[in-house]
């Protein structure tokens, strides 16, 4: 097939996802191309089956809001048209799914027939879509693509409630790559982050208020009072500034650090004995999943899709959103006794495992397959 995918460039959970299985779908024979306005930060390597196209947006004094989304069909009709595309999917529904709209109606007018999956991602719909700013818009794009998918059962149950959506929406949850997030041998590390053999505590993410990073830290304060502990934070976002002012003035200061922005997250989590993600929501809760297969249990928030992900008293536990108290508990209840820990370790790993992107990339390939026969014969 010759598959156009459409994603933001960045490190986020949604990028990450379009442009893993871009490279997936690569690796098994494919032509995919990536329309985005950066390449994407993990497209790192080349092969003949992978191709991007940036998107340049025209300056003129006129534009207040240079006009991105415009600027992003007409390069989706240019390349449908030059590399014989298939078939597009286009990853987070703003502006991506209209854009797509945009270029398949001008193309149907070409006598050009192309076919539209676009996978929510979340706050597409959650936070951002359902804002009467962007709503109608979103609500047409939804239901003038071919198909939708979600990436869990809680997110399509979220758009079906929050959207006039007729048509189905195919469930294919996230993935991660086994190979690259396994727990690696980082003895040397672990010695130089915890000299005393305290437990490891970690949390990634982009730093941004749904992620709820002051609670992070609520709860590593109370596992520290308990247990020889430290904190490790990763990532970088508006909501980091002001924690790491407040956590240099407190006692706990020593024991956390941030580490700004890691390319290898997997060579931190394999030091780590529990991940921490409080989050307000999350339609999947990638980061968590990372977490798993490098064999380190999570305490989560039981919103969203992350009891999909996150088995409560199996993998890990959930609580209830802010509630620090009950989420100290338990990720005492897993850190403090070491057998139990191994328990929740092997268990994270097993979990980990049935989202192997070898098990997940298929689930694509063959819907991808079932849009472009079905609008085959629509035409
Ligand atoms: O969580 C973010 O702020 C980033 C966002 C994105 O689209 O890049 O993440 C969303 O998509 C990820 C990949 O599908 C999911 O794993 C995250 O749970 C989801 N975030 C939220 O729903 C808050």
């Amino acid at each position: 097939m010759n598959i156009g995918i459409i994603c933001y460039p960045t490190y986020g959970g949604s990028g990450v996802v379009a442009t893993e299985l871009g490279k997936s779908m690569g690796s098994k024979g494919h032509k995919v191309h990536f329309i985005s306005y950066d390449q994407p930060a993990r497209l790192d390597f080349f092969s003949e089956n992978l191709f991007y196209h940036e998107v340049n947006v025209s300056q003129y004094p006129l534009f207040k809001y240079p006009p991105y989304e415009i600027a992003l069909s007409s390069k989706i009709v240019e390349i449908v048209k030059s590399a014989d595309l298939d078939i597009l999917h286009v990853h987070y529904a703003i502006p991506h799914a209209a854009a797509a709209v945009m270029a398949k109606n001008v193309l149907k007018e070409q006598g050009i027939h192309i076919p539209i999956i676009t996978t929510l991602h979340g706050t597409d719909i959650t936070l951002v879509g359902r804002d009467a700013t962007y709503e109608p818009v979103i609500n047409y794009s939804l239901n003038h693509s071919d198909g939708v998918t979600a990436v869990s059962e809680s997110l399509k149950r979220d758009t079906t409630s929050l959207f006039q959506f007729q048509n189905d929406i195919k469930v294919i949850p996230n993935f991660v790559d086994i190979e690259r997030f396994s727990k690696k041998p980082k003895e040397h590390f672990k010695l130089a982050v915890a000299p005393n053999g305290e437990r490891i505590v970690v949390h990634t993410s982009n730093f941004r208020k749904v992620k709820r990073v002051d609670d992070v830290v609520a709860v590593f304060k109370r596992i520290q009072e308990q247990i020889p502990a430290r904190l490790l934070m990763v990532g970088d976002g508006p909501e980091r500034v002001n924690l790491e002012r407040e956590c240099r003035k407190s006692a706990i200061c020593e024991k956390v650090s941030f580490l700004g922005k890691q390319d290898a997250v997997e060579e931190i989590l394999s030091i780590g004995d529990l991940f921490l993600m409080p989050s307000e929501t999350e339609s999947f809760g990638l980061a968590a999943l990372e977490a798993m297969a490098c064999e380190v249990p999570v305490v989560s928030t039981n919103t969203g899709g992350l009891p999909e992900v996150n088995i409560d008293g199996v993998t890990g536990f959930t609580s209830n959103v802010g509630d620090v108290e009950h989420m100290a508990a338990r990720s005492l209840e897993i850190l403090k006794d070491d057998a139990v820990l191994a328990r929740f370790k092997s268990n994270a790993l097993q979990q980990a495992n049935a989202y192997d992107i070898g098990k997940i990339c298929p689930l694509y390939e063959s819907y991808y397959e079932q849009i472009i026969d079905k609008s085959l014969q629509a035409i």
